[in-house]
């Protein structure tokens, strides 16, 4: 049996048309059955539902074979473990956002010490740390837009994609950290104990990708 761990939602959507296009069909709706456990059109493949940010740990511990996960998750807590393919998914970017009227580019000048909220603590410490700019980091674990409004914090680190949460909140983008997409992700014992499968699974979604276009 391969397992391949994924997370509902945007992950889940997404991944959807690269299994489709590997010749796998999942037989489950998870938005409208409870399973976790979703069985697939092979008999040999099955899909199992974790929060996002546990895909790293199935799959480091070999609870499941396989994963997808986005960027932001790995470089906070993917070690160990083998990043095979940009899947090119749930693309956002990882970004600095402060109020309107707060003046990012003077406090940074001026040297003063940054108060700044996220939930992505690894990649913001090394983003400042790179640019020499002094940070007290806040972490928080969502609803990262409200700390600059009750003034917990000067700046948030978080994902951005359409960019409208920030919009409605009154706050801007003042620094893009880096662009973030979805990997296929594999545990390294499995990779040998199930070599064939595993490689053909994973020729598969990159033959998909390619096909999609989606540079
Ligand atoms: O919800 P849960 O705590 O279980 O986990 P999660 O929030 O990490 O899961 P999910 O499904 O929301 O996100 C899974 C992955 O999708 C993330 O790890 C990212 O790699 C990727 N992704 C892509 C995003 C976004 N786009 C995104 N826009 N993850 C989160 N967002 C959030 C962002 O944090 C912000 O609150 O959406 C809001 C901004 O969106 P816009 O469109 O208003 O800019
Ligand atoms: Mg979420």
């Amino acid at each position: 049996m391969i397992t391949l761990a994924l997370s509902k939602g945007r992950i889940f959507d997404d991944s959807l048309p690269l299994l489709r296009a590997a010749g796998i069909e999942v037989l489950e709706d998870p938005e409208k059955s409870r399973k976790l456990i979703l069985p697939t059109s092979r008999a040999d493949v099955q899909v199992v539902l974790v929060r996002a940010s546990d895909v790293p740990t199935y799959v480091q511990r070999g609870g499941a074979d396989l994963g997808v996960a986005g960027l932001d998750v790995l470089n906070e807590d993917g070690e160990g473990l083998y990043r095979m393919l940009d899947l090119k998914i749930a693309r956002c970017r990882l970004s600095v956002a402060v109020r309107e009227d707060f003046d990012y580019a003077g406090a940074v000048k001026q040297g003063s010490r940054l108060r700044v909220a996220t939930k992505y603590t690894q990649m913001a410490r090394q983003h400042f740390a790179t640019k020499g700019v002094h940070v007290d980091l806040i972490k928080l674990y969502g609803s990262m837009e409200l700390a600059p409004l009750t003034g917990l914090a000067d700046a948030i680190v978080d994902l951005v994609s359409t960019g409208s949460t920030l919009k409605a909140n009154r706050l801007v983008e003042v620094e893009k950290i880096m662009d973030i997409s979805s990997r296929l992700v594999v545990n390294p014992a499995s990779l040998k104990t199930k070599r064939e499968p595993i490689r053909a699974l994973i020729d598969a979604f990159e033959a998909a990708v390619i096909a999609g276009g989606r540079a």
